[in-house]
């Protein structure tokens, strides 16, 4: 079924976190996000949401740099467009148009959610996704003390969570990690993520971290450094999974040949979308390279695309999906995500589109600034 966006209204929106949320690079306090709702030819809707942050800080894209580059570049592309399917999308953004892959994947994303609201199913099914259920993990960040961590991840595994992510940098990693392991002992499903934090002079420390049995060390160097990686992987025992470093398909080409990582976390935001995604994911099938869904603090809307993509079969390990509450005092979607006491979500398969509804009302109350463009 050809869709044709003919409008697309972006809006900023001001969402508090319940608590500050505390990485190696930065804090954030109150998400600043970037929604985005595409109309089509016959009235048909989604919503889809840009995952950029604030501050460049995780990515070299923030919501003002994406509010930019989709207003000027990506949206102009696809606005009046035939489009047969979403996959289409992709190449069209690609086209002598370097980076900006959170701006692209906003609409990318946005272009899959209209095709499955269009065609009546959800976009789990939409898109090949199998599971019914989905495994959550929860990212820590980082605490004033090992004690206050330790507290943080009992309690989260108390309630149910299936992998626990401990934020790590110089100064708040052997000692923290070590107090994690030792009190919720050998079996606890843990994991460090270092957001760039070291260098390869670290890399005495990093190998310290082997004696705790970790699932996987995320991104413990620069955001684009492969090289430097596939170095550090040869000393480590712990896989290396990488976040930043992967923003395409090219690149996890790459993290495969040099031995960089063992692991992928997708976020379909930092790859430009769900078909370099997908992509990725038949690539790391293809060469036993498990992969696992990121987060980005997404508000309810980026977590139906998330949750959407983690259902398909290659997702074999916990993602950082947790559910609305762990985040937000009320959430912009009903129902709002919610995770069982076994540590699973369910797909809103049976659901068409997203499977959750964008309450209006409370995006409105929420609205800071707003931006409706047509097809000409
Ligand atoms: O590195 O995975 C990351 C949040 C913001 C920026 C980067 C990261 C994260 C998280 C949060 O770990 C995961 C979540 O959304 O719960
Ligand atoms: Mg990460």
């Amino acid at each position: 079924m050809t869709i044709c966006i003919r409008e697309i209204t972006l809006r900023e929106i001001h969402l508090p976190l319940k608590e500050p949320f505390v990485i190696s690079s930065g804090a954030v306090t109150t998400r600043r996000i970037l929604l985005t709702e595409l109309r089509d030819q016959d009235g048909a809707v989604a919503w889809s949401e840009c995952p950029a942050g604030a501050a460049p800080n995780y990515s070299p894209e923030t919501i003002d740099t994406a509010w930019l580059a989709i207003t000027s570049w990506v949206a102009p592309r696809l606005l009046g467009r035939a489009l047969a399917h979403p996959r289409d999308v992709h190449p069209i953004l690609e086209r002598d148009f370097r980076g900006h892959w959170m701006a692209k994947a906003t609409l990318e994303m946005g272009a899959w959610g209209l095709a499955a609201e269009r065609d009546g199913v959800s976009l789990a099914r939409f898109i090949g996704g199998t599971r019914e259920r989905i495994e959550v993990g929860i990212s820590l960040g980082i605490e004033a003390t090992p004690a206050a961590l330790v507290a943080k991840a009992r309690q989260a595994l108390g309630h149910g969570y299936r992998k626990v992510k401990i934020k790590i940098k110089p100064g708040a990693d052997v000692d923290y990690v070590g107090a994690a392991r030792e009190a919720l002992g050998p079996g606890a499903p843990l994991m460090a993520d270092a957001n760039n934090a070291y260098t390869l002079d670290d890399s005495d420390r990093l190998v310290q971290l082997d004696q705790f049995g970790l699932l996987m060390i995320e991104q413990p160097l620069a955001w684009d450094d492969l090289v430097r990686h596939a170095a550090l992987q040869r000393r480590l025992a712990t896989p290396i999974c990488l976040d930043e470093s992967i923003t395409s398909l090219e690149r996890a080409e790459d993290m495969v040949t040099l031995g960089a990582g063992r692991i992928i976390n997708i976020k379909p935001g930092r790859v430009g979308g769900f078909a370099p995604s997908r992509a990725i994911h038949a690539l790391c099938a293809r060469h036993d390279v498990p992969v696992w869904c990121g987060g980005m603090l997404e508000s309810g809307v980026g977590r139906a695309y998330n949750v959407a993509l983690a259902s398909l079969p290659g997702f074999t390990i916990p993602g950082d999906l947790s559910p609305s509450a762990r985040y937000w005092e009320r959430d912009v979607v009903t129902p709002e995500w919610t995770m069982a006491p076994d540590g699973t979500m369910t797909v809103p398969r049976d659901r068409p589109g997203l499977g959750v509804a964008v309450d209006i009302d409370r995006v409105d109350d929420l609205t800071v600034r707003r931006e409706t463009l047509t097809a000409p």
